[in-house]
């Protein structure tokens, strides 16, 4: 006899985050303006903070490294998840052997154009699914998009994967970013629905 609650789950449902419906757009959503770009070179991404080897990346410095293909899904806080999402870029561990993190470091700070920041604790960051995009299925990334490197955290919502990212910093401390100090999780982990500052 069995007597528990049954939850029907198609192996598509257990891909979805609770309270979350899927979606075959791709919304845009940010705050402040798009940045444009006349001339890439106009473009740098500087890593800096607790690393032994701070470096300015150009984006052709940045091609030439070696890159990685991953196919996710994302999940956005307004209710959103679009599945299959591959991404082409240069995977924060590739990033992390240039750099050579510090002992101390234990937060990453996103920094984007505009001031905008997103923080996750270092150890989201060295997933081998933490990416700096440059492509989504295969194009460029679109200038509302991201373009030209956007990160791409998939375990968390897609608040954390910042556009325009300009520079990536380690710290020990951490520094609730543009969405965190505005009431969202401070983690945001979609399987436990960490929407907001109190969920
Ligand atoms: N620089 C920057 N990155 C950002 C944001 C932002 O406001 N500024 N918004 C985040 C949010 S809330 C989401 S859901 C995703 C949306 O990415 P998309 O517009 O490519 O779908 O970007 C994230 N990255
Ligand atoms: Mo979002």
């Amino acid at each position: 006899m069995f007597f528990g609650r049954v939850k029907m789950t198609s192996s598509k449902d257990s891909r979805i985050p609770p309270n979350q419906h899927v979606t075959t757009k791709f919304p845009i959503l940010h705050h402040g303006n798009v940045p444009y770009y006349a001339d890439l070179a106009e473009w740098d991404l500087t890593v800096f903070g607790l690393v032994d080897n701070p470096q300015v990346f150009t984006y052709e410095q940045l091609m030439k490294l070696p890159q990685t293909k991953i196919t996710t899904d994302i999940h956005c806080v307004t209710g959103w998840s679009r599945l299959d999402n591959m991404w082409t870029g240069i995977s924060s561990l590739e990033l992390l052997k240039r750099v050579k993190i510090k002992q101390d470091a234990r937060y990453v700070i996103f920094h984007a154009e505009e001031g905008w920041t997103a923080n996750l604790p270092l150890e989201d960051f060295l997933k081998e699914t933490t990416l700096l995009a440059h492509s989504h299925n295969g194009e460029p990334l679109t200038p509302k998009h991201g373009f030209p490197i956007r990160a791409v955290v998939a375990h968390l919502y897609f608040w954390k994967s910042a556009k325009w990212l300009r520079k990536i910093e380690f710290t020990a401390k951490d520094q609730p970013g543009f969405w965190e100090r505005n009431g969202y999780h401070n983690y945001g982990d979609p399987w436990k629905e960490q929407r907001l500052s109190w969920d």
